[in-house]
């Protein structure tokens, strides 16, 4: 018996590639705020819900498996990303099973809920183990501008489409669970259909001022400042996801305070971070200012590059590795958790003063809208073009030879 199943199963894998072929021909379909409430509100679905899902996360899956190929050989070739790449095939296969499966089928519901509840887990790690295999990759290879730019492209499309896919099991578990979270008992699954912005971020400056405090015996004050435009003297409020606003946040603190902490001289006070929230007729604006110092341009895209910000793994009982310098990935994840709902965030940075951090989102639920990478020419094409020469001159710090004023192109 056993041995019928892992012919079964090995029958299965070796289908996988068909698979693949066949969902990636469909363009994963962006969900609004509001249909992630409507599936998830009183008259909440869960056979509409198991449907869709069984389509649209094979969609997705497949979609982002198509491009992991686009990589360099010698990257997609490293233990990790193979690793990586055997779990999204084990999770499409584990989908296909419900295909046949009839939605009036009660114990098939049960058992859909139970297969996404073991997805999310076995994709836990899915971050550290790329970070693992871009640094094999770099120890072999260096890193060169050229693969800088295509990691870059393709990390940004693929934890964007791991965020959607987990925000999808995230909703259909917690929503048809049979619970509801005492906590918070107005969210609907993962999302606040009234997050109060400024709470999020007091929680957020909570948790990286203890940290702050841990490790340099000190941390700046906060100080919020709310324009509500629309309606004068209400709180801020937002439909949104609290968890990824506050990674924002949480990140963002981190950073100003470590570059307060950094710049600061003992002769005068430590200068509080300062966060205004701005709600207008289209944009929910959160900035946060500090007086760190600043970062110069030409390092701005660094601190959201996967290449340059990947460092070899911190030991966990390493004592002496500083609590504000995150794992590396902080900035460019918590942009794309922005950028998911169609928002942005953005560093502007003045070097010898400090860094504002500005976190765009949408204030109309309508316009809060997945923002999805989709497998196409003109996605291939992006891997392809880069290879060519940069059409912008190379400046050169040596002295002008004019006995080489020749044409050389
Ligand atoms: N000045 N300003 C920032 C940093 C420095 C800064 C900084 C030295 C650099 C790297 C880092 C953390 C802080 C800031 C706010 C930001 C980002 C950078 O949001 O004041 O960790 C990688």
């Amino acid at each position: 018996m056993k041995f019928v199943r892992f012919l079964m199963k090995n029958a299965a894998l070796a289908n996988a590639p068909k698979h693949i072929e066949h969902f990636a021909k469909f363009s994963p379909s962006p969900l609004s705020m509001k249909q992630f409430l409507d599936f998830g509100s009183t008259n909440a679905c869960e056979k509409t819900s198991f449907v869709f899902l069984r389509q649209e996360l094979p969609v997705r899956l497949a979609n982002i498996m198509k491009e992991i190929n686009l990589l360099p050989d010698r990257l997609v070739s490293t233990p990790s990303v193979q690793l990586v790449q055997s779990w999204y095939i084990q999770s499409l296969l584990d989908l296909l099973e419900f295909l046949d499966k009839s939605p009036d089928d009660h114990s098939a519901l049960g058992d859909f809920t139970e297969a996404l509840v073991t997805i999310r887990n076995r994709h836990n790690d899915v971050v550290p183990t790329m970070a693992q295999g871009l640094i094999e990759y770099k120890e072999a290879f260096g890193k060169d501008p050229v693969t800088n730019q295509n990691v870059q492209y393709f990390l940004d499309r693929f934890y964007m489409s791991r965020i959607s896919i987990r925000m999808l099991i995230n909703q259909h578990t917690l929503i048809f669970n049979g619970t509801t979270n005492p906590a918070h008992p107005n969210t609907i699954g993962s999302i606040d259909p009234q997050c109060d912005v400024s709470e999020v971020v007091r929680d957020a400056y909570e948790s990286a001022k203890m940290l702050c405090d841990q490790y340099y015996l000190g941390s700046p004050e906060l100080e919020i400042e709310e324009i509500n435009a629309n309606t004068l003297r209400q709180a801020i409020r937002i439909v949104y996801v609290p968890s990824h606003l506050y990674h924002m946040l949480f990140e963002l603190f981190k950073n100003a305070m470590r570059a307060t902490i950094e710049n600061y001289e003992g002769s005068r006070s430590l200068d509080p971070i300062k966060v205004m929230v701005a709600l207008g007729g289209e944009d929910l604006t959160i900035k946060m200012s500090d007086k760190g110092g600043g970062v110069p341009l030409r390092k701005i895209e660094r601190l959201f590059s996967y290449m340059y910000s990947t460092a070899p793994t911190p030991q966990l009982n390493d004592k002496h590795r500083a609590p504000l310098a995150g794992f590396g990935y902080g900035l460019p994840i918590s942009r794309l958790y922005a950028q998911y709902f169609q928002g942005d965030l953005k560093l502007y940075s003045m070097e010898g003063y400090g860094t504002d951090a500005v976190i765009y989102l949408k204030a109309l639920s309508t316009d809060s809208i997945e923002k999805l990478p989709v497998y196409n020419k003109s996605a291939w094409r992006h891997y392809k073009v880069n290879q060519e020469a940069d059409d912008w001159c190379v400046p050169s710090k040596e002295p002008l030879d004019m006995a080489s004023l020749r044409a050389t192109k």
